[in-house]
């Protein structure tokens, strides 16, 4: 590695070690990095590395609540607002027992370069809460968020900070997030993305993360030419984004096979269509967290405990949370035969899973490219609402695939220039980074 990306990288290393998961994000970004900082002096001459791995700011606060018992739970919420040189602070909000400051860190630093490669004027955040919505009633959903946005209204506004859902955070939160905000501010503000079709929403927003992961796998096969009719892909996860690779793999006539939740994955090999593509809405909303209940329902196998990587497919995509195929996993889709990995979570893969797979010569396409296609639809909502109108289903479905073909020929086009033929791992951050390290670049110290 370039020796300023080392420096910068151990620095952080000292400050934060306990911040895993961003350290993580900060490696696998930077280390693509080398050539361009060789190329361009005045990024380490305007420090913007050590601009970039800070966030601009963290808001971390209280959230008390009342359960269904009467008693008064406390959870913890934050909203990292890292940077916002290409436009309003722009990423989801997760609901997740899991969450952590790293892990929204991780997630904001990720973002920045997903939201600089749509191409579009949007800043990177995250936020959330490591409240966890598994078993709560709707009533106690509606109280959690009423109280997160008691706090979180004052940071947020259309050109400001515009957040979105995430693992945990679907049409249903945002409904009751919105509707906080909008009394507590007494404004009726595009400030939320993935808002309800009826009220501000774009059509295909809840589609559009799995619908674009799926357009980007086309493009990716397409230079191979290569086609998704009639192959094999294995998932995991079962919830948003999952369900929209389902239904635009089932429509370019392949075969998705597997689901996964916390609980396990199962395998239905004559594929998941019709009214089993419904189904995965009805098991976010009974707040179960388990597939279990798919199988039981469809009579399909299910394997308690493991992952889907075991399964022979031609192409994986994990949807579900990070670090969720190691190097074992890895080994596993490489042995089987799998040609395509496209990432539809954010850096499902560690560090090891992505070196192997890079070795072995598989097709992989990092996510901050490949599930780029929901913030790309936030993007188009925030425009929409700005304008007070609405744009039909066929012209944001064109309007997202052609972010998506732009994000491909992007990263198609940086690994070229730099000789490394077909690695969109590196595409993605070199186009990704440079979009925003112009613009800082261009705005002076700040
Ligand atoms: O990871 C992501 O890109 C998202 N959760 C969507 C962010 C957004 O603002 O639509």
């Amino acid at each position: 590695m370039n020796r300023y990306a080392t420096e910068v990288l151990e620095s952080l290393k000292r400050k934060y070690p306990w911040e895993e998961e961003f350290i993580q994000s900060v490696t696998e970004v930077v280390g693509s990095l080398s050539e361009v900082l060789d190329q361009n002096p005045n990024y380490k001459k305007n420090a913007i590395l050590e601009r970039l791995v800070e966030p601009d700011r963290t808001i971390s606060f209280k959230v008390p609540w009342r359960d269904n018992q009467g008693n008064v739970q406390i959870n913890n919420g934050y909203r990292v607002e890292f940077n916002n040189v290409l436009g309003p602070y722009k990423g989801g909000l997760r609901f997740h027992a899991s969450v952590t400051l790293s892990t929204l860190k991780f997630l904001g630093f990720e973002q920045i370069f997903k939201n600089s490669l749509t191409g579009l004027l949007l800043g990177g955040g995250k936020g959330g809460s490591d409240f966890n919505p598994r078993n709560r009633t709707d009533g106690e959903i509606e109280n959690f968020c009423q109280s997160f946005m008691m706090e979180m209204f004052r940071h947020l506004g259309p050109n400001k900070d515009v957040p979105a859902g995430d693992v945990g955070v679907g049409g249903r939160e945002i409904g009751y997030l919105f509707g906080a905000y909008r009394r507590l501010k007494g404004s009726f503000d595009g400030v939320l993305t993935g808002k309800g079709a009826g009220w501000g929403g774009s059509i295909l927003r809840p589609e559009a993360t799995g619908y674009g992961a799926t357009y980007f796998l086309k493009e990716m096969m397409d230079t191979r030419k290569d086609s998704i009719d009639g192959k094999t892909v294995a998932v995991s996860g079962f919830g948003n984004v999952c369900w929209g690779v389902v239904k635009k793999v089932n429509e370019l006539g392949g075969r998705v096979v597997t689901l996964s939740g916390p609980d396990g994955y199962i395998y239905d090999p004559e594929g998941i269509r019709g009214e089993k593509v419904d189904y995965l809405l009805d098991m976010r909303i009974s707040g179960r967290d388990q597939v279990a209940d798919y199988a039981n329902k469809f009579k399909v196998e299910f394997r308690r405990g493991k992952r889907p990587w075991e399964v022979k497919c031609d192409v994986a995509m994990p949807c579900a949370i990070q670090n969720e195929m190691d190097e074992h996993d890895a080994a596993n889709l490489i042995k089987n035969g799998t040609k395509y990995i496209v990432e539809g979570a954010n850096l499902p893969l560690t560090l090891g899973a992505m070196k192997k797979v890079a070795e072995a010569g598989i097709m992989y396409a990092p996510g901050k490219a490949s599930n780029a296609g929901g913030v790309a639809c936030s993007g188009f909502e925030m425009s929409q609402d700005a304008l007070f109108t609405k744009w039909s289903g066929a012209q944001v479905d064109e309007a997202l695939k052609n972010v998506m073909k732009n994000i491909h020929t992007q990263c198609y086009e940086a690994s070229k220039e730099f000789n490394r033929p077909n690695d969109y791992v590196f595409g993605a951050n070199v186009a990704g980074f440079r979009r925003v390290a112009n613009a800082m670049l261009d705005q002076g110290i700040n």
